[in-house]
């Protein structure tokens, strides 16, 4: 996979260099590069945003430099991610989706955001995706582009050593991931859940899944069917 990632603060991407994206990188995963997007100005102070018709607070990302950009950026199979709070939020299931694509572009917005003409401009001859990664407001798009990334990177095929933690994480099977332990079993008075130390598969799977439906319950009922709270606390009794 290929990935082009544009903003006017290219050092939020430092830590593409290290551990994650660079261990991708040395497997040849994937291919990298940020850039700067007032390489594409032309005015003597790299303009790039300005005052919003209609009026109203704040900036908006003027389009010529973004056209510029993705001129240069676009090929045949690309896929360009503009990073926004108003975008379709980041899921697990997202990220697959995201995974399988040839190239990613992150055009990353500052201020109130880029000039729709833009948007609309790229979705003529690119597949367009706008995504927020949660809604809440950051001061621009560089982080959610990061993360975005990161999700998407780790599922590239070949990037886990163990492809059997991806399964058995927080998200993939929708429900949120049980609590984990390890040595030693005493720990200042607490201990670990007995049946974990009990040698017995069955009875682990079957707390592990009853933890993992109690705790999604708990703090994320939003990601459960009514029927399944009911159902699943019924079903499987506490350990
Ligand atoms: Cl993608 N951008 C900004 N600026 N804020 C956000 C976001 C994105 N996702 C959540 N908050």
């Amino acid at each position: 996979m290929r990935i082009d990632l544009v903003s006017i603060f290219p050092d939020y991407f430092a830590p593409l260099e290290l551990s994650l994206a660079g261990k991708a990188r040395d497997k040849g995963l994937i291919d990298i590069a940020v850039h700067d997007l007032r390489q594409w100005t032309h005015d003597r102070h790299n303009s790039t945003d300005d005052t919003p018709y209609g009026g109203g607070a704040g900036m908006v990302m003027k389009p010529e430099p973004w056209g510029e950009a993705l001129d240069q950026l676009l090929g045949e199979r690309s896929t360009v991610v503009f990073t926004t709070p108003s975008g379709r939020p980041l899921t697990q299931a997202f990220a697959r989706e995201l995974a399988q694509r040839e190239h990613l572009v992150f055009a990353c917005g500052r201020y109130e955001g880029i000039d729709q003409r833009v948007i609309d401009d790229t979705a003529g001859r690119a597949e367009v995706l706008e995504i927020s990664i949660g809604d809440y407001v950051l001061n621009g798009g560089e982080v959610a582009a990061l993360a975005i990334a990161e999700a998407t990177i780790r599922l590239l095929p070949g990037f886990m050593g163990n492809p059997d933690s991806l399964v058995e994480e927080s998200h993939e099977d929708g429900l949120l991931e049980y609590p984990v332990y390890t040595k030693p079993a005493q720990w200042r008075g607490h201990e670990v859940p007995p049946v974990l130390l009990s040698g017995n598969h069955g009875a682990i799977a079957t707390w592990r899944h009853d933890q993992a439906v109690r705790r999604t319950a708990e703090r994320r009922p939003d990601l459960l069917p009514a029927s399944a709270i009911a159902d699943d606390l019924d079903l499987v009794p506490a350990v």
